[in-house]
């Protein structure tokens, strides 16, 4: 048969995205149900595995044991082998044409006590950002049902505290969550601190996820912030995971850090003992007023559509199975650029014409770059695929040292040959929770295995 990877990159599809200016591309019904079908064929020709070393890694078992050195490897790989490893990653995971759209609010702007270096919102920088007091319920119910029409599935609240201090307007962010929840959205906030007992409260008031970003490596954190210290950041995600709520965290490129300081923050993530489910990949914004942004600004610099492309590709191979968000500075990327990130691993964003006080690209411009891409918003609540597609002849986990091959279909000599196969493959890969392998073997087990 005629693999659907072959129709698919054929006839309709690519001439009528070639002859339409994406602004005012118009899709029918009749276009949006062919595409609809030939994307989930896609997808499903292309979930099995193409051979790559790092591809099979994470193909194999979401790893948690990534060293520093290994991450650094995959950063630096060519940025095209980069970016064919990493959507080989992607589509054994998600949907390769699923993006989450996830719309902001700030519910308290501005008059944060905290001095991060980057923020339009710290009261040590003076930039256009005026203190606010927090928005009313109604106000941002309003906003949360104006993002659904719009087809976002997810709605995330920001506050610029340092830590949730203030119980009463902690009653109102529950009390929103709680509505938010019902309308069938994830909702998501990111409130500073926060102690085991509001994570809990926070819980049961229905919220999906909370944001906390690291924002960089351990040791340039000091230059970025100093009135709060990274185990304190940390302990707030302990606190998020133990209450159940999902954990999204990631960082900042273009504050003046090292390509070492990237794949620091990434080896903090990789190596968690649950990978968070979200990670937002942001570019400064540099706001006027702010020491980050007046440094990016004095050296006329812009963080490159390439950084952001690397950055994401290396996310998505060591972070297999997280929504990696291609986040704050999207407005600066052209619809191209922004494909390949995509293309690299990309698999959320946010909508709306706001962030929390800076600008981002509208509803409209985003849901023409959609039709003209082919991509279709993510169901609320779909996670990634438990474990990753096996069903190849031949699964090979190769790192740089040592080498396991396993081939199918199975020797002669048995369940007993699989039994060790998967024990020297536990041993060697340090497994900890992962299903891959365990999968694999149990579905190969009509008869033996064979270990090279
Ligand atoms: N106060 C809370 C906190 O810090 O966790 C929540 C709000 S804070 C603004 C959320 C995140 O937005 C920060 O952790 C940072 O990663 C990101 N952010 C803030 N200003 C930014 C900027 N100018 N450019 C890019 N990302 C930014
Ligand atoms: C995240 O990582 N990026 C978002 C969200 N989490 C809260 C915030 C981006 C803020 C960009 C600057 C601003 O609009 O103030
Ligand atoms: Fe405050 Fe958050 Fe801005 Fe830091 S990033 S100054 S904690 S609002």
């Amino acid at each position: 048969m005629l693999p659907a990877k072959a129709f698919f990159f054929g006839t309709p599809f690519s001439a009528g995205a070639s002859t339409v200016h994406p602004l005012t591309y118009v899709e029918s019904q009749q276009r949006r149900e062919m595409r609809v079908r030939l994307a989930r064929a896609y997808a499903t020709a292309t979930a099995a595995p193409v051979p790559s070393p790092f591809t099979r890694a994470s193909l194999a078992i979401p790893r948690h044991d990534w060293t520093r050195a290994e991450i650094q490897q995959v950063y630096e790989m060519p940025l095209l082998e980069l970016v064919f490893t990493a959507a080989s990653v992607h589509r054994s995971y998600w949907h390769p044409s699923e993006v989450q759209k996830s719309t902001l609010m700030s519910i308290k702007t501005g008059g944060c006590t905290e001095n991060c270096g980057y923020c339009s919102q710290s009261q040590h920088n003076d930039t256009f950002v005026k203190p606010t007091p927090m928005a009313k319920v109604d106000e941002i119910l309003a906003a949360a049902r104006r993002a659904k029409e719009a087809g976002s599935t997810r709605f995330c609240m920001g506050s610029a505290w340092r830590e949730v201090g203030n119980k009463h307007a902690f009653k109102r962010v529950l009390e929103v969550v709680k509505e938010i929840d019902g309308m069938g959205m994830e909702v998501c906030t990111t409130l500073g601190m926060l102690t085991a007992e509001q994570a809990k409260q926070l819980k049961e008031a229905g919220l999906t996820a909370y944001n906390h970003n690291l924002d960089t490596s351990p040791e340039y954190y000091p230059k970025v912030v100093t009135t709060r210290t990274y185990d304190e950041r940390l302990q707030t995600l302990a606190n998020v995971r133990a209450a159940g709520i999902s954990v999204c965290c990631g960082g900042i490129i273009g504050m003046g850090e090292q390509d070492a300081d990237r794949v620091g923050l990434l080896h903090v993530l990789a190596t968690m003992d649950e990978h968070p489910e979200s990670v937002p990949i942001n570019a400064l914004v540099p706001v006027p007023g702010t020491p980050l942004g007046d440094a990016l600004i004095k050296a006329g610099k812009q963080t490159t559509w390439d950084e952001m492309v690397r950055m994401i590709a290396a996310a998505r191979i060591v972070l297999p199975r997280t929504a990696v968000r291609l986040s704050a500075g999207r407005k600066e990327y052209p619809v191209a650029a922004q494909a390949l990130m995509f293309m690299a691993g990309a698999n959320s964003i946010f909508t709306g014409d706001q962030l929390l006080t800076t600008a981002n690209p509208a509803f409209d411009e985003d849901a023409a770059m959609f039709a003209v891409l082919g991509l279709e918003g993510k169901p609320p609540h779909k996670p990634a695929r438990s474990s990753p597609y096996v069903g190849e002849d031949l699964i090979q986990i190769n790192r740089p040292a040592p080498m396991i091959t396993v081939h199918s279909p199975p020797a002669a000599s048995g369940a007993a040959e699989n039994d060790k196969t998967l024990a020297k493959v536990q041993r060697l890969l340090r497994i900890k929770n992962g299903p891959g392998v365990e999968d694999f073997v149990a579905q190969k087990s009509g008869g033996g295995g064979a270990c090279g």
